[in-house]
């Protein structure tokens, strides 16, 4: 109930208190690395691509939140100086590690309200408050991607709030690689395709038709990807690798019962559902792409922030696996990337032209030269973040570029299949 209560308001409503090659992860078993067995090793090319709310309660949202239904780009009189309303963000997954960081981020700038679509009132509100976030920049909103019903409340709180839709980060997820046994939602899904996957599906296809609206100078829908989903890359080869088979678990609704809780069909191992589920993240922002950019004119991305090793991700493994992971990353494999850092990756690919969004519409000389050192310095971010349908990386020098995805990751065929089960399942077909 507590929940209940909290779902629609904003900040300012809140009360702030604050591979192993060839064996199994499971158990003691750390980096899944049986030294018996050799590793594709290409270290140096991997790691470059390597909830219902009273209307007198959403009256109140309306006073209290910046991000209004205003026209995107507005004049001022007297002066006729064109200003641009804040962008209105919908980050899943937003209490903490990635998603608290790109909140973070981008309510920095000042120029973006954060709705952040978390499971846990209380921790996104603490989350916020610690990570330094004026109340003006955000809201904080129940989303359960585990329960259809909660996304569909969510969708139905978010329409009635009437706030505006620019860009929706998919970023949400849960890895369970210990797990023995699968655990299922509400609806009786595998749980990490279930939330990662089904429970984003749903959420933007119901919001589709708020960012087709806006007016908004960029529009996006990102769904973050994974490395380790890629089996062309070192990281995407450490077992248990990705594979979706022919798709029969998840045609069989992954239940577990008349059907394999895995994709594939196959037995249930955590690490490989969440290596899926990031499969069907990136195949789904591709068919988003095939289907709906033209037609829309959003911009639909996915991406590898970088292997951000300290996040709550890895709050199901073995102990010495959380201890030994960090240093790992950063002194052997250099994949390693900060909380922050990455937040700053993602932020970059929701924002158009980076931090000179405003600026960009002053022509004058002077920015101009500005901005053509800076972009050699990549401090403005590429203006290929705008290119949809791409899956962006970043190299050792935090610049980003276009990535390639596997064979399955990029599967047209796959990813139609894919688009035409999940729709079923979640009950839009
Ligand atoms: P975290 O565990 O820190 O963040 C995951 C977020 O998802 C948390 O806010 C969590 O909420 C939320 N979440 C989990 N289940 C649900 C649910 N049922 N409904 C709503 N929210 C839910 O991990 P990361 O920040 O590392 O992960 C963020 C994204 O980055 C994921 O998509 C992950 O796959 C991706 N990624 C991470 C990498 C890494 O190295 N860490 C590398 C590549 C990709 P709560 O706080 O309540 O638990
Ligand atoms: Mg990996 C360049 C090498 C590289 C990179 C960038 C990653 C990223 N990993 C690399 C290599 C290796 N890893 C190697 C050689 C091993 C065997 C020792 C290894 C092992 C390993 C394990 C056991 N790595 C892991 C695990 C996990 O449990 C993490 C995982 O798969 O989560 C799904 C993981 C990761 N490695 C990465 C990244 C980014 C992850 C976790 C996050 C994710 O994909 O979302």
């Amino acid at each position: 109930m507590a929940l209940q209560a909290a779902s629609l308001v904003p900040a300012s409503f809140s009360v702030p208190k604050e591979g192993k090659i060839g064996v199994s992860l499971k158990d003691s078993t750390l980096f899944g690395l049986s030294l018996s067995e050799p590793i594709k090793a290409d270290f140096s090319s991997s790691a470059l691509r390597c909830k219902r709310e009273s209307q007198r309660k959403i009256g109140a949202v309306r006073a209290e939140t910046v991000a209004t239904a205003s026209p995107a780009v507005t004049k001022s009189a007297p002066e006729g100086k064109k200003t641009l309303r804040k962008g209105s963000v919908v980050i899943t997954g937003a209490s903490s590690g990635l998603g608290l960081a790109t909140a973070k981020a981008l309510a920095e700038t000042g120029k973006w309200h954060v709705i952040m679509a978390c499971r846990d009132y209380l921790k996104a509100a603490r989350a916020a408050k610690s990570a330094g976030m004026a109340k003006e920049n955000y809201t904080i909103m129940h989303l359960d991607l585990a329960s259809l019903d909660s996304v569909r409340q969510f969708v139905d709180n978010f329409k009635r709030s009437e706030m505006p839709l620019d860009v929706l980060v998919c970023n949400a997820a849960v890895y369970l690689p210990t797990a023995k046994e699968p655990t299922y939602t509400a609806e009786g899904f595998e749980l990490s395709v279930g939330t990662n996957h089904l429970g984003h599906f749903l959420l933007a296809r119901l919001l589709l038709e708020d960012l087709q609206k806006s007016d908004y100078p960029s529009k996006r829908l990102i769904i973050v990807g994974s490395i380790t989903g890629n089996t062309n890359t070192l990281a995407g080869n450490v077992p248990p690798k990705a594979n979706l088979g022919d798709l029969r678990g998840l045609q069989g609704g992954l239940s577990g019962l008349n059907s394999s809780a895995m994709i594939d069909g196959g037995d249930f191992d955590g690490a490989k559902a969440y290596k899926d589920s990031k499969v069907c993240n990136m195949l789904t922002m591709q068919e988003f792409h095939r289907r709906y950019h033209e037609e829309t004119g959003i911009t639909f991305s996915s991406l590898y922030p970088g292997c951000i090793a300290t996040t709550g991700l890895f709050r199901e493994h073995i102990p010495l696996f959380r201890t030994l992971f960090p240093p790992f990353q950063k002194y052997i494999t250099k994949g390693f990337v900060s909380e922050d850092e990455a937040g700053k990756r993602l932020a970059q690919v929701a924002m158009k032209f980076g931090h000179n969004d405003n600026k960009s519409m002053k022509f004058s000389s002077v920015f101009i030269s500005h901005l053509l050192l800076l972009s050699f310095t990549q401090v403005v971010s590429d203006p290929s973040l705008t290119k949809s349908g791409v899956y962006w990386s970043w190299n050792k020098t935090s610049a980003s570029f276009e990535n390639q995805l596997s064979q399955e990751a990029s599967d047209a065929e796959k990813a139609r299949r894919v688009w035409d089960i999940s729709e079923k399942l979640v009950g839009l077909a």
